[in-house]
């Protein structure tokens, strides 16, 4: 992957600006500071290799060089996206999951809120950062890692829940630039959508878990313990309690709940 390449791939979609970097600490960081000084919409920052990838709650995420996808794309949000903060979310994972199926035989999930898993294991990760100046939100930054080769996925004691690549999956697979180009087509596509209910159902489709019992697991408070109903229209996540009440998820890792447990 280089520059040049990557700017013949993407010559068809909407991307305003690129920086490549062969190494970089993180393409979100990047891409945050270029917000900070003007970037327009549809900015591109793309990389390698990340030295320093993060994680929501800042976790980690390995990025080796020629075995994945690092990008981080900024949005300007117009009036009306500015309503619906909360939809960013599925943008990236819903692009992913749907290229991932025009790859493979298998059908991509999401795990909310916006991991895509490929047979249960986790093949792509999401970090959505925000700028605001004052209250108004300024940008979106829409942070991508994807696994493409298994050379990607960190050894099993590094990680939180199971991993896989693209390439773990029968069938062989396009050039990074391409994979990358087919994303980007089908985020913008479903941007245009952001405010509709079709986005929400897509999703919801997509949704790993769903009628199933899983725990939350939040920052510093008690794991809340449910079966999985679906999303809301602002995108959290709707849960039934063992009480029978609903309850509306704004953030936590999700994960299914074992057989059997109290
Ligand atoms: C995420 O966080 O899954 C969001 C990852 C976002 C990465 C992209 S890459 C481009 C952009 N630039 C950045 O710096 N970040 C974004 P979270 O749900 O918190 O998951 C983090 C956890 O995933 C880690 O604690 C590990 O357990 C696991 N992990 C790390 N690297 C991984 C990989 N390559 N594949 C699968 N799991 C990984």
């Amino acid at each position: 992957m280089d520059e040049k390449s990557l700017r013949s791939h993407l010559s068809s979609i909407p991307v305003s600006g690129l920086r490549y970097f062969d190494r970089i600490a993180s393409t979100n960081d990047e891409a945050l500071i270029w917000a900070e000084h003007g970037a327009l919409d549809g900015s591109l920052v793309v990389a390698d290799e990340q030295t320093a990838g993060r994680g929501r709650l800042n976790r980690r995420w390995v990025t080796v060089p020629g075995a994945a996808l690092a990008f981080s794309l900024v949005l300007r949000p117009t009036p009306a996206e500015v309503e619906h903060p909360g939809l960013f979310s599925p943008l990236g994972a819903l692009a992913v999951a749907e290229t991932v199926d025009s790859l493979s035989n298998l059908r991509a999930e999401i795990k909310w809120p916006n991991d895509v898993l490929l047979n249960g294991r986790k093949l792509c990760g999401i970090l959505l950062e925000a700028s605001w100046l004052g209250e108004r939100l300024q940008a979106v930054v829409i942070g991508i890692g994807v696994n493409l080769t298994p050379g990607a996925v960190p050894p099993a004691q590094e990680l939180l829940f199971p991993a896989t690549s693209l390439e773990d999956q029968p069938g062989s697979i396009p050039p990074r630039e391409q994979i990358l180009a087919m994303i980007l087509a089908r985020l913008f596509a479903w941007r245009q959508k952001i405010n509709l209910v079709e986005l929400i159902h897509a999703w919801e489709r997509r949704l790993a878990y769903r009628g199933q019992m899983v725990r939350i697991e939040q920052a510093g408070r008690e794991v809340l313990a449910g079966r999985v109903l679906g999303v809301t229209a602002g995108g959290e996540l709707r849960l039934q309690t063992a009480a029978g009440d609903e309850v509306q998820v704004t953030a936590g890792d999700v994960r299914l709940r074992p057989a059997g447990e109290e």
